[in-house]
C-alpha cells in the first residue's frame, strides 16, 4: 500500500535539512564530510548555500574529465532523448560503436560491458576461472586466484572474499573460496604462489588507491607479467581508479609497458555521469564465456555507450594524461615545500594526479581535522585509512588552479598544526 508521503518530494532548503533527511531516511554506510553539494562544473563544486569548493577527490577518480563536461553531457542528453535501454536481448546501434572504439583504442580483441567497477571485477574473476578450466585445464572447481593484501576491488561478497581489511569483511562471512593472498609489491611471494598449477590469475591494482596510494617498485608490474606468462596465469589489472589518464598515462600499466591479459575499467569511463564499466581481453580469453553465461540488464546500454565514447574522446583530445603528469609534478613539489614548513606532513606519494600525503597525528591534528579545515577554506578531500589524505582533482585542473589549491592546502595544514 502507498503510505502518505510528500509526493511533491521537495528538495531540501538547506544543507542542514539535507543532512538531517539523509541521517533519518538513509542507511548509515558512509561518514561523509559535512558538506551538501548541489552543482558542479570543471573542478568546482557548489553547496546548497552557494559556497564554492575545489574538488580534490573527483568522486574517487570517477570525474577525471571535470564535473558536467559539456561534451559528455551533450552526448548523454542527445542519447537520452532517443533510446536509453534495450537490454542485450536485442542489438542497439551504440554498443558496437563503443566496443569498436575502445578495443581499437586500447588494443584488445574484445570488451564485455558492465556497470559498476565491482561488477567489472566480478566479471574478470569469472572470466579467469572459466579460462582456467577450458584453456589451462585446471580441474573443475579447483581454480585459485592470487590477490594482494590491502587490495580494494569493490564491495560484493565475491570481491571481499579476497579482502584483508576488517571494515570490508567483518560480519559478512562466509566467503568465496579460491583466493590466495600475498603481499603487494613482492615478486618472490608471487613466484612462490605461482608454483601451484591450479592458479588461473593474478589480480592486482597497478597502484593501490584505497590502501593510501601505494605505488609498487618500478618494474614490479613487468616482473609480475613475466612470471604470469611463464606459469600460464592471467594478469588481471584493476584500473578502475588508476585508469582513464589518472596517473599520467591512459592506463597505469603503461608506465611499465605492461599489457594485462584482462583489463578492468570503470569510474571515469563515463566521466562521472553514470555507472559504466568494462572488461577487455583477447579472443582466447573472452570467448570462453558463451551466450547466456554472463550479463547484466544495463550492461552495454545505449546511454552508457554514448557517454563512454564521449568520455574517452575528451581524455584524448584534451591531452588529460599529459596534464595529469604535469600538474601532479607541481602538486608533489608544493607538498614537499609544505612538509619542510610544518612538522605534521609525513610521506608524499603519487603518480600523475593520484596523490596522497600522510599526516603525523601530532597532538590532536588528524587527517580529518585537516580535511575539515580545507573544507572551510574551499577545498574538498577526504582521509583514507585514518592518517592519509588522498588528493585527486579532475585532470582538467589548470596550473593557476593547482597553485591556488596548494595554497589552500598549505594554509589549512599550517592552521591546524
Ligand atoms: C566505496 C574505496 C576508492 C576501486 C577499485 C574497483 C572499485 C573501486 C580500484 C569498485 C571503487 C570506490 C568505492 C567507494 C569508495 C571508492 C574507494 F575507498 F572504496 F576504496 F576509490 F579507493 N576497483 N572505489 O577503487 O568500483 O563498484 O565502486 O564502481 O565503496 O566506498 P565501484
Amino acid at each position: 500500500m502507498i503510505h502518505q508521503a510528500d509526493l511533491t518530494s521537495r528538495k531540501p532548503n538547506s544543507s542542514f535539512q539535507a543532512m538531517e533527511w539523509e541521517d533519518r531516511f538513509g542507511a548509515h554506510n558512509y561518514h561523509p564530510l559535512p558538506v551538501v553539494l548541489e552543482k558542479g562544473q570543471g573542478i568546482e563544486l557548489f553547496d546548497i548555500e552557494g559556497k564554492r569548493y575545489f574538488d580534490f577527490l573527483s568522486a574517487y577518480s570517477a570525474v577525471n574529465q571535470g564535473h558536467c563536461h559539456p561534451r559528455i553531457i551533450a552526448a548523454l542528453v542527445e542519447q537520452a532523448g532517443k533510446l536509453t535501454l534495450t537490454s542485450r536481448a536485442f542489438y542497439n546501434n551504440r554498443l558496437g560503436q563503443f566496443e569498436k572504439f575502445i578495443c581499437e583504442l586500447l588494443g584488445y580483441d574484445k570488451v564485455l560491458t558492465m556497470n559498476s567497477g565491482a561488477e567489472a571485477n566480478e566479471t574478470a574473476l569469472k572470466l579467469a576461472r572459466k579460462w582456467g578450466y577450458k584453456v589451462k585445464g585446471i580441474p573443475e572447481n579447483q581454480a585459485k586466484i592470487i590477490a594482494v593484501s590491502s587490495n580494494f576491488h569493490g564491495r560484493t561478497l565475491g570481491i571481499i572474499s579476497a579482502s584483508t581489511e576488517g571494515d570490508s569483511t567483518r560480519g559478512f562471512g562466509p566467503f568465496l573460496p579460491g583466493f590466495v593472498i600475498i603481499p603487494y609489491n613482492d615478486t618472490e611471494a608471487l613466484a612462490e604462489a605461482l608454483q601451484d598449477p591450479t592458479v588461473c590469475a593474478f589480480w592486482v591494482e597497478p597502484i593501490q588507491g584505497e590502501a593510501g596510494v601505494i605505488i609498487p617498485d618500478h618494474g614490479y608490474l613487468a616482473a609480475a607479467k613475466n612470471l604470469c606468462d611463464r606459469h600460464q596465469v592471467l594478469l588481471l589489472a584493476d584500473e578502475v581508479q588508476t585508469g582513464m589518464c589518472r596517473t599520467g598515462k591512459m592506463l597505469a600499466c603503461e608506465h611499465e609497458m605492461v599489457r594485462p591479459d584482462v583489463l578492468i575499467l570503470g569510474k571515469a569511463l563515463s566521466g562521472g555521469t553514470m555507472p559504466v564499466s568494462a572488461v577487455l581481453a583477447d579472443d582466447d580469453i573472452m570467448l570462453t564465456i558463451q551466450p547466456g553465461e554472463h550479463g547484466s540488464t544495463f550492461g552495454g546500454n545505449p546511454l552508457a555507450c554514448a557517454v563512454g565514447i564521449a568520455s574517452l574522446q575528451v581524455l584524448i583530445e584534451e591531452n588529460l594524461a599529459d596534464n595529469a603528469h604535469r600538474m601532479g609534478k607541481i602538486f608533489r613539489s608544493k607538498m614537499e615545500e609544505i612538509r619542510t614548513r610544518t612538522g605534521i606532513v609525513g610521506e608524499i606519494r603519487g603518480k600523475g594526479l593520484l596523490n596522497a600525503i600522510d599526516i603525523h597525528p601530532t597532538g590532536n591534528t588528524t587527517a580529518w581535522e585537516v580535511c575539515m579545515e580545507m573544507k572551510k577554506n574551499g577545498l574538498l578531500a577526504k582521509p583514507t585509512r585514518t592518517h592519509t589524505i588522498r588528493f585527486a582533482p579532475p585532470l582538467v585542473i589548470t596550473e593557476a588552479q593547482m597553485l591556488e589549491c596548494c595554497h589552500i592546502i598549505e594554509k589549512s595544514i599550517l592552521t591546524v598544526s
